[in-house]
């Protein structure tokens, strides 16, 4: 499954597609499990003393709303036993130059797109939403059903994690934060020579990214609903590092001071190199 060609990919695009990593019958149970607690949650607490998932449904006005990782035992089980096992032996080949040395969770998310209604995540870059330093992320994507082209495929632009730190803009709107000062995104990555390439994926079938790598999400114009699994990673031990005008949901995991190491419950180290 891992080989060479698969980490000359991921170096070179800053994005790679992982062919029968899982099989149906355990993303079955994950959907299973996504749909009980989505249909009785709706509030969008914060837990300090273990990771939290986000629960983001694409329309506009929807609030977000988050549950217990442990709540999710099924996902639990998979970023663990065969999520990270798996990470930690392909970004060990794939340092870029910046060497892995940890698989941190930072943050899971679920992406729901419904049928019709579900609208494009605008380009972004991961680590951009994050005041930390040093930034150096990895993260994985995956359907929990098979996403075709008009169910809101994850989109890519091959070469992106190359191009150094952008700004943060809203992912509905891509107006730039308030305070923002960095460049932002060009709104084709195209027009600069970049790739831009749509990843359709099977249930079986996971996308591994560097934090850097430009990506969008397109609408989901299918009559099927869309639910996509982001799990992020920092590879090295990070410090706070804030910058005006952004807030992401972690620091309200964790109270931290400008310097302060991120040392949590709620971010638990789940592979350190030897
Ligand atoms: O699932 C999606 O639609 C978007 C996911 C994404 O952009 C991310 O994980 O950063």
């Amino acid at each position: 499954m891992l080989n060479a060609a698969k980490v000359k990919a991921y170096q070179e695009n800053g994005v790679v597609k992982i062919e029968k990593f899982f099989s149906r019958k355990e993303i079955d149970v994950l959907k299973d499990e996504y749909f009980a607690i989505i249909n009785n949650r709706s509030t969008a607490e914060i837990y300090k003393d273990e990771p939290l998932v986000v629960l983001w449904t694409h329309v506009p006005g929807a609030q977000k709303a988050t549950c217990k990782l442990s709540e999710l035992p099924s996902f639990s089980e998979l970023i663990n036993r065969r999520i990270v096992p798996f990470l930690a032996d392909f970004i060990d080949q794939t340092s870029f130059g910046r060497l892995p040395v940890q698989l941190q969770l930072l943050e899971t998310i679920v992406f729901n797109k419904p049928p019709q209604k579900g609208t494009t995540l605008n380009w972004h870059q991961d680590v951009a939403y994050f005041p930390v330093e040093p930034n150096n992320q990895v993260a994985v994507w995956f359907p929990l059903s098979d996403v075709d082209s008009l169910m809101g495929p994850m989109v890519y632009a091959h070469g992106s994690h190359k191009l150094g730190i952008k700004g943060s803009t809203n992912l509905h709107t891509r107006e730039a934060f308030e305070g923002e000062t960095r460049d932002l995104i060009p709104e084709d990555p195209g027009s600069i020579g970049l790739e831009v390439r749509e990843y359709p994926l099977t249930q079986e079938e996971m996308l591994i990214h560097d934090g850097y790598t430009w990506h969008y999400s397109k609408p989901n114009v299918s009559t099927s609903r869309r639910m996509g699994v982001s799990v992020r990673f920092l590879t090295q031990p990070v410090v706070f590092d804030p910058r005006p005008g952004q807030g992401a949901a972690f620091t309200k995991q964790i109270e931290v001071e400008k310097g302060d190491r991120i040392e949590s419950p709620a971010f638990p180290v789940l592979w350190q190199r030897k």
